[in-house]
């Protein structure tokens, strides 16, 4: 009946008008019954009470009519959540990783992304997890919703049915920046999505642009912008070659930001905490040239 920017919105809309249309109308029967009781049996128009005792028609129609009606409403919800929870064989899958506060993305090719695209008319379906606490993906214009969950697989599946950007969000309160713990669904034509997904990045991308991608899709800008806003994390604007003042086991200290400072403070950025700044960061799986490639672009960050 209804249609949507997904396969799935159509038809949580038309089971939600369903339920919602047979209430209504139930509330209509139940307000005009007791009004027009209220007036017929006033006490003005009927001074003596009779007792009524057994009225098999009507026991009859209370129970079957109510019956049939919830029967209804299992049956619309149960069809859909069914067709919800079973993706069709041929979909693509997508890995989605949530952490605090950023979503990744990551495509059977290898590809990686900070926003979700997906091509219109292709089942998409989404296998999810997460790096440290319970998260939530929710895409409230294809009203579809699923946690991620540590240790854990879950899965989500749609087509898109038009093009279109539409928000990603975080519905399970996971921390400090919950709520800006969102991304993007592109919903894009075959054509424009089969050329994205080809593309062979970085071919002849710089150390320094490389970089910077790499903290967008490793979801370090989550916490720490390059304009030098503050924010969970201390910014990253100007950090390179400044002086930082950290505490090392519980002690303060005063180091250089240099390769071998920010080296470290990827891979354990629990050993110095940067004064005021809650020791909240995970430690961020990097190699050796991605490592490169993120310290050229911070040196850019002046
Ligand atoms: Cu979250």
């Amino acid at each position: 009946m209804f249609l949507g920017p997904s396969n799935i919105a159509g038809k949580i809309e038309t089971s939600f008008l369903i339920i919602v249309a047979s209430c209504v109308i139930l509330l209509a029967l139940v307000t005009i019954t007791m009004l027009v009781f209220l007036y017929r049996y006033n006490r003005k128009r009927t001074p003596v009470a009779t007792e009524i005792r057994e009225n098999l028609p009507l026991e009859v129609a209370w129970t079957v009519l109510p019956t049939v009606l919830v029967i209804a409403m299992f049956y619309f919800g149960w069809v859909d959540f069914d067709y919800i929870r079973n993706p069709p064989p041929n979909a693509m899958p997508i890995h989605v990783t949530a952490r605090q506060w950023s979503w990744g993305f990551s495509y059977e090719n290898g590809k990686q992304s900070d926003d979700l695209r997906v091509p219109v008319g292709t089942p998409v379906k989404l296998i999810m997890t997460s790096e440290d606490v319970l998260h939530c993906l929710f895409i409230p214009a294809y009203r579809v919703k699923e946690d991620c969950v540590p240790g854990m697989e879950t899965h989500l599946w749609f087509t898109a049915t038009e093009t279109g950007t539409y928000e990603i969000f975080c519905t399970e309160y996971c921390g400090l920046e919950h709520s800006h713990m969102r991304s993007q669904l592109i919903a894009m034509r075959e054509s424009d999505f089969n050329s994205w997904y080809a593309a062979k990045e970085k071919a002849v991308a710089t150390p320094e642009s490389r970089g910077k991608e790499l903290l967008q899709s490793k979801g370090c800008l989550g916490c720490h912008t390059t304009d030098g806003t503050k924010k969970v994390g201390p910014t990253f604007k100007g950090l390179y070659g400044r002086k930082v003042t950290v505490m090392t086991n519980g002690k303060e200290r005063t180091v250089t930001a240099d390769d071998e400072y920010i080296e470290h403070s990827i891979e354990d950025p629990k050993a110095d905490i940067v004064k005021g700044f809650p020791p909240i960061m995970p430690a961020i799986p990097a190699t050796d040239e991605e490592m490169k490639d993120i310290i050229a672009y911070l040196k850019t960050l002046k």
